[in-house]
């Protein structure tokens, strides 16, 4: 009965907090583990906090910047295909800025707002990064580099970049756009929205029957051993063309100013080498099953 009421405390006292508000603040139970690393037991994460010391080429901090990003699913609305997104795809900064970024997140899944690039000097792997476990709010403190630079920004959660969780940040002019920012830049795979669904399955349905063999070869399990040898032989026949491909233009060389017997003469010299190293390696592999087997045997 007392373990009942405990567990009953416990499951209020650890509720409470939760049903109180809906975003939870990670600032003010963050634990310092040094070297700008501060987290907290509830999947709030800071790496890369700096505050106070300059980046080498900076004279003083040009600027104090804040700003609050927002990151969920939502915002990857207006972007076709995309599933996650920040609320801002472009950030500009002067160099030497002293940038805070409030990181909201909004989804029940975790989410970072993730900085690559920065000196490795100052900032532990060159990165200054935020993360929250769910609808919850983070902060961090960085100071930007000198010079023009583009840096990128994203959620390094497995798919999240690929999804649309991208951004770039700017220092200076940037040094160039990064590819597939949604909104900003083009994307490097293009999503085709044009064709419908029936045009696609006839589509792939043509495709299958102008190509047997692949079709084939990629069935799991060929109905009829036929078929099988089938898939074999053309499996082969497309390694010994694309070898042969491969190898013609050196043969080429080799052959030129070559009469037929040397040439004839020279291809069976390769095959006899050929010959003798398989021979030799399976001699070898033989002898080295049977050492080990003697190796066994007395032991048994
Ligand atoms: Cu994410």
């Amino acid at each position: 009965m007392v373990k009942l009421l405990s567990v009953g405390v416990l499951i209020v006292l650890f509720s409470a907090p939760v049903m109180a508000q809906e975003y939870q603040e990670h600032d003010s139970m963050l634990m310092d583990h040094g070297d700008g690393h501060l987290m907290d037991m509830a999947g709030g994460m800071v790496m890369g906090q700096n505050a106070d010391t300059l980046p080498g080429g900076c004279d003083s901090i040009s600027e104090t910047k804040e700003i609050t990003v927002h990151a969920g699913h939502k915002y990857a609305e207006k972007f076709p295909g995309r599933m996650f997104a920040f609320d801002t795809q472009e950030f500009k900064f002067k160099p030497c800025t002293k940038l805070t970024v409030h990181f909201v997140n909004e989804d029940n899944v975790r989410h970072q707002w993730m900085m690559h690039g920065l000196p490795k000097y100052l900032y532990p792997k060159g990165m200054f990064h935020l993360e929250a476990t769910g609808p919850s709010k983070i902060s961090g403190t960085l100071i930007l580099p000198p010079g023009d630079k583009t840096y990128l920004v994203h959620c390094d959660i497995a798919q999240h970049m690929e999804k649309g969780m991208k951004a770039q940040l700017k220092v200076g002019e940037g040094d160039g756009d990064l590819p597939s920012i949604p909104g900003v830049t083009a994307y490097v795979i293009a999503d085709d929205y044009k064709a419908t669904l029936p045009e696609l399955m006839a589509k792939a349905a043509s495709d299958i029957d102008s190509a047997p063999a692949i079709a084939v070869a990629a069935s799991p399990a060929p109905k009829t051993t036929v078929q099988q040898d089938n898939s074999v032989i053309s499996g082969v026949t497309v390694i010994g063309l694309a070898l042969g491909l491969l190898a013609a233009p050196f043969l080429a060389r080799k052959f030129k100013g070559m009469s037929v017997s040397e040439v004839v003469a020279y291809v069976f010299d390769l095959l006899r080498a050929f010959i003798d190293l398989v021979v030799n390696l399976s001699a070898r592999l033989i002898k080295l099953i049977a050492t080990n087997k003697n190796k066994i045997l007395p032991g048994k």
